[in-house]
């Protein structure tokens, strides 16, 4: 079984090789020196806003790193299976080098032939558009082309309720790539205040086989069942926020960023966050020191 070091250094080594050939950025402060409009790095790519703007940045144009981050817009989430607060981000950016559909292939292939993930297992959504941008086409294509190459005919979906509901596998499901809105398939690091960037997003999720919270409501991968477990996120940064609406910018930015710990659960085949061994030391030394059993009590959770 990989550990949460191995795979820390394989996304790196993946990145800062070729044809990619990253440069890797150091990790920044939690607290963001110089910038008032965030109390917190929430991001990994929260230094790399001058460049994404278009200057030019001193190591390249293709870049990647491991970064700390501490987020609290989903807090009330905190207390589930894998919702953190604080959190290491990998990441990997494009400030015009590269193409999305190159984003989402190697993504795919990240995935699934270093991390080791079953592809029959992957699911990803796209933009689905808007009245002022229209929906993703080239990152539908590029997830078809990234099954492919796995041998699965993946199919978008208008109808995001297509997915393998309860007791059925996503082995050979044929529906596998979905456009959601706003809430969920656009980016933006802060508020719609001039100078913002941010743009449409194309998420991948991992079918955790089994359903945590049953709303009764048939099951997509953007719900709260905790079915599918969402694992990256490439934000096609290409807008900028200027006189009250988003417009398009020359260059055409990748920022990715992926919750380290929610990749280590689904590599070492954790149901939840905890139970990787990113946390399961610290939990084995409480349960020694204070006599109780981890999860002698759902209810308390
Ligand atoms: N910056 C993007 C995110 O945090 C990748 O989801």
């Amino acid at each position: 079984m990989k550990t949460s070091d191995e795979i820390r250094n394989e996304f790196l080594k993946f990145w800062t090789s070729s044809p990619r050939n990253a440069k890797i950025i150091p990790n920044v402060s939690l607290v963001p020196n110089n910038d008032p409009t965030l109390l917190f790095v929430n991001s990994g790519m929260f230094p790399l806003v001058p460049y994404l703007a278009g200057q030019p940045h001193p190591l390249g144009k293709r870049l990647c790193n491991v970064q700390r981050c501490l987020r609290t817009n989903d807090i009330e989430d905190v207390g589930d299976y894998n919702h953190l607060t604080f959190f290491e981000m990998i990441g990997n950016w494009s400030l015009g080098a590269f193409s999305k559909t190159e984003q989402i292939l190697w993504k795919m292939e990240l995935y699934v032939e270093k991390f080791g993930l079953d592809p029959q297992r992957i699911f990803a959504s796209v933009w689905g558009g808007d009245d002022n941008i229209p929906r993703d086409d080239e990152a539908i294509d590029a997830w078809i082309k990234a099954f492919k190459k796995y041998g699965i005919e993946a199919k978008f979906s208008e109808d995001i309720t297509n997915v393998p509901q309860q007791g059925e596998s996503s082995q050979n499901w044929q529906f596998r790539i979905f456009p959601y809105g706003k809430k969920d398939n656009w980016w933006q690091r802060g508020p719609e205040v001039n100078g913002e960037l941010g743009g449409p997003c194309s998420e991948i999720f991992y079918d955790m086989q089994t359903v945590l919270n049953d709303t009764g409501e048939k099951l997509h991968i953007n719900d709260d069942s905790g079915r599918y477990l969402e694992i990256g996120n490439s934000v096609f940064m290409e807008y900028r926020f200027e006189d009250g609406k988003w417009k398009p910018m020359e260059q055409k930015n990748i920022d990715y960023g992926g919750g380290l710990d929610r990749i280590v659960a689904t590599v070492q085949n954790k149901r939840s966050v905890y139970e990787t061994d990113l946390f399961i030391d610290y939990i084995n030394a409480i349960e020694n020191i204070s006599g109780h059993k981890y999860d002698h009590n759902e209810e308390q959770k």
